[in-house]
């Protein structure tokens, strides 16, 4: 089962996200229903390990906190793969991200050893693209890249599983540990 821990996003700041995919000049716009910010991506593992992630998570405890969402940015250098609006760094999510990582560990679940760039992505790009709409997605960037949200509570996160498929994938909702 392909799983992964994310903090869904409130109606609010979709509707602005969307918004903001109205105005992209090309690429897969990841769908209304999908956004959101991945805390922990758990990989494809059998069903008995993400039983046990979350039996670890049923006694987690963290804060609830508010998160806010700025700035556009691409990941994959010079050939961007995916276009994301980054979460605005805080003690609260680092740390949250932090000891996630810890109870993971517990629960015998080792994440890959990289760094925490909290986002949530908004589009996805062919490889190969060509030159001009690199051009295209650098002047979206220049003129949108400052974008701002109101910051949103944070009140939960969820356990995903993710199913691929031919077109987008379809993530459901398989827990949700409350925080504060
Ligand atoms: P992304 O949006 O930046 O691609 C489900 O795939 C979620 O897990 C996505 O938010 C994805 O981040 C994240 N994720 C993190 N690492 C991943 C990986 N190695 N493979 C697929 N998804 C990953």
């Amino acid at each position: 089962m392909r799983a992964f821990l994310a903090i869904p996003l409130p109606e609010s700041v979709i509707d602005a996200l969307e918004d903001l995919q109205v105005d992209l000049p090309f690429g897969r716009l990841v769908r209304p229903e999908n956004l959101h910010l991945t805390l922990a991506f758990l990989g494809e593992e059998p069903p008995e390990v993400i039983e046990a992630v979350h039996e670890a998570l049923l006694s987690f405890r963290a804060t609830d906190f508010d998160l806010e969402l700025a700035g556009l940015g691409t990941f994959g250098g010079r050939e961007p793969a995916s276009l994301h609006i980054a979460a605005t760094r805080s003690p609260a999510l680092r740390d949250l991200h932090a000891r996630l990582r810890n109870r993971l560990h517990g629960a015998g679940l080792m994440l890959p050893r990289e760094r925490f760039a909290p986002h949530v992505t908004l589009a996805r790009f062919r490889r190969n693209s060509p030159a001009a709409d690199h051009q295209r997605l650098g002047a979206f960037i220049a003129a949108r890249g400052e974008t701002r949200l109101a910051p949103f509570p944070v009140t939960h996160f969820s356990l995903f599983r993710s199913i691929l498929g031919a077109d987008a994938p379809v993530y459901d909702e398989l827990a949700r540990y409350m925080l504060g």
